[in-house]
């Protein structure tokens, strides 16, 4: 009897110590595990792994170490104040010949448009009564009244004068104005350092007077000089309260 089956390699086997024919594999029990092999010799290093992060910063150093280097420049500060104003340049070049003014049509037109507009103007203020003209013056009054240095800060805030006569026209005008209103104005005139001499605010002496009968009689302690409604002139303190009348 033989334990072996039938195999297709013709090998002699022995299984189990039973040997058996060329023509048969024999099947026996698993044989009892060998010990195991002694340990293989330690591998090779692997690769480098990939680079850690940055530790913490470490502890301050103890004092007396070295500056460390200077920091980056800190941001743009604010624009300084305005410096002074510089010299005034050179003149330039001169520019090129214009055409004469009459054959200017630009100039002839702009001219002919102020033309109309100081003719609309001056017509509207006549028929206001709000000017009166009178040679190369125009005299105007606001209606109010005030002391004189406020006659003539407003007569200066409108570009003119306070009012003073210069003739017997110029008179008659001003005084046309003064009775229209019923109150008397001051006149663009102030005592000089000799009592009873008056100038004209440019320092200029008077060349034409309208002196009330006995006046001017204050000595020196009148410095301005009013109009009455008759258009005479009385001098006289500069703190009553005179119609406003300019002239420009
Ligand atoms: C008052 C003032 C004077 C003026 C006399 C005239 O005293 O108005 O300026 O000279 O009257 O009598
Ligand atoms: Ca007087």
């Amino acid at each position: 009897m033989c334990l072996c089956s039938l195999a297709f390699t013709p090998l002699l086997l022995v299984v189990s110590g039973i040997v058996c024919d060329v023509q048969e594999v024999c099947v026996g029990n698993p044989g009892i595990p060998g010990t195991p092999g002694s340990h293989g010799l330690p591998g090779r290093d692997g690769r480098d792994g990939i680079k850690g992060d940055p530790g913490p910063p470490g502890p301050m150093g103890p004092p007396g170490g070295m500056p460390g280097l200077p920091g980056c420049d800190g941001l743009t500060g604010a624009p300084g104040v305005p410096g002074e104003r510089g010299n005034k340049g050179q003149p330039g070049d001169r520019g090129p010949p214009g055409l004469p003014a009459h054959l200017d049509e630009e100039l002839q037109s702009t001219l002919h448009n102020f033309r109309h507009q100081i003719l609309q103007s001056k017509g509207v203020l006549s028929l206001q009564e709000s000017m009166l003209a009178v040679g190369e013056k125009v005299f105007a009054t606001n209606g109010q009244s005030v002391n004189f240095d406020a006659i003539r800060e407003s007569c200066a805030r409108a570009g003119g004068r306070i009012a003073v006569p210069s003739n017997p026209e110029e008179n008659a005008a001003i005084a046309s104005i003064v009775k229209k209103h019923n109150t008397y104005t001051y006149l663009g005139l102030d005592e000089g350092p000799t009592p009873g001499e008056f100038y004209y605010l440019d320092g200029a002496p008077v060349n034409y007077t309208n002196w009330y009968s006995g006046e001017p009689r204050g000595q020196g302690k009148e410095r301005c000089v009013e109009m009455y409604t008759n258009g005479q002139w009385n001098d006289k303190n500069c703190l009553q309260y005179r119609l406003t009348i300019c002239e420009f």
